[in-house]
């Protein structure tokens, strides 16, 4: 199978690069550096020094004799875009070239204008592309689970039965998100479901949750196979920067009460996920949407987690109160369904305390690399 990863320098898309192309599948990146433009930009470099994707591709394919092909494109520049998609012609697409970052969404215009124009201009290539070069592509699109916000009602698997004065319809979940950059997805999905079904194109959009975790297989290869990894303020997901905070000594960041509740998932289990995603397509004029993650916690449970484990590792662990940078509930009922992806057979890597210590002992050795003054949160909401 022909697979294109859209991203493929990111955090998610150089790991499912690898773990495909490992898998024999013939796999091609694209990716035009956005992610470490912004990064530079805000000062919110990763902990590791990531070779640029020719460099890494080339790594790779020595170590474990498998091609990764590399296009330096602009996934929101449709002549660029549909170019690369024409020389590969994939089979299916993992979507993942967007700005992914909430804080950086809300700084000021330029970012916002920023996350808006690259997301919303990189699914309405990809989406033309197919449509008019390769009908029959599947496209993995990855979505998130803070499209949905915090509703006081169980949270489905991205459609909703409603029933309105005698009758019933159904329509996609009611969505209201909390940053402009989760409203980028909520506007995705719309766009999706305008071309799914009036053009019959094939579309999963995996609504994923906050995503922690460093190694998998092929990245324990080699030090510079690590996917790009932050830890900072603006693009470091919560577990990521509460592992890197216990190492270096720093309180762990509590945004308000510490209620808030999300669905996570290990890295690994992301792979897998999307893996299973294109082995199984939707069909033809069928917008399918799975949750992707494997359990939800609160804030404060993620805390207390990650600090007993580093506890026993001998760390200095605190856990400390921050004002809220974000406009979010700090306490409210949670409940998202999550069945599909298992019903397709993933097998979770729970957040357990073995693997809380193994992400441990995979970071220490970078203790040195921390740099203390990417913590504490930039932006704010209002
Ligand atoms: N949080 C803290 N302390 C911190 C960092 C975060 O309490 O130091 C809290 C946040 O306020 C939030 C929760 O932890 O309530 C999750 O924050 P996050 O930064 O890990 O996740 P988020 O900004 O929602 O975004 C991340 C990814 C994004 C993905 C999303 C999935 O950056 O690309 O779409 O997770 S979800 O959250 O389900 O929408």
């Amino acid at each position: 199978m022909k697979v294109m990863v859209l991203g493929g320098d990111g955090y998610l898309g150089w790991p499912t690069a690898m773990h495909l192309a490992s898998r024999g599948y013939d796999v091609t990146v694209l990716d035009n550096y956005l992610r470490r433009r912004t990064c530079i930009e805000t000062c919110s470099e990763p902990l590791l020094d990531t070779p640029n994707l020719h460099d890494r591709a080339k790594i790779f394919n020595e170590i474990s004799g498998h091609k990764i092909n590399v296009e330096i494109v602009d996934c929101s520049n449709f002549h660029e875009f549909s170019n690369a998609f024409q020389k590969h012609m994939p089979d299916a697409v993992i979507h993942y070239a967007e700005q992914p970052s909430a804080p950086y969404s809300m700084i000021n215009f330029a970012s916002a204008d920023l996350t808006f124009k690259n997301n919303l201009g990189a699914t309405f290539n990809v989406i033309w592309a197919v449509k008019e070069f390769n009908p029959n592509c599947h496209i993995v699109k990855l979505g998130t689970m803070g499209e949905y916000g915090t509703p006081d009602i169980d949270i489905e698997e991205g459609w909703l039965d409603v029933e309105h004065n005698g009758r019933k319809q159904k329509f996609l979940y009611p969505r209201q998100a909390g940053s402009l950059y989760h409203t980028t997805k909520v506007l995705d999905t719309d766009l999706l479901w305008f071309y799914v079904r009036t053009y019959g194109i094939r579309v999963t959009d995996l609504m994923q949750g906050p995503v922690y975790g460093l190694h998998t297989a092929e990245s324990s290869l080699d030090q510079r196979l690590l996917p790009y990894f932050n830890y900072d303020d603006i693009f470091g997901t919560v577990v990521n920067r509460f592992l890197i905070q216990a190492i270096a000594g720093e309180p762990l960041t509590v945004y308000g009460k510490g209620g808030q509740t999300r669905g996570y998932l290990n890295i690994n289990d992301t792979l897998q996920c999307v893996e299973l995603a294109i082995n199984n397509p939707a069909e033809s004029g069928d917008l399918r949407i799975f949750n992707q993650f494997t359990e939800q916690f609160t804030v404060n449970e993620l805390a207390a987690k990650i600090s007993n484990v580093g506890k026993q590792l001998g760390l200095n662990v605190k856990i400390k109160t921050v004002e809220n940078p974000r406009k979010e509930l700090e306490e409210h009922y949670y409940n998202a369904k999550h069945s599909g992806l298992l019903e397709l057979g993933l097998e979770p890597n729970y957040l357990t305390d073995e693997l809380i210590t193994s992400m441990f002992n995979v970071l220490l050795p970078y203790r040195d690399k921390i740099d203390i003054s990417k913590i504490l949160p930039r932006v704010k909401w209002s």
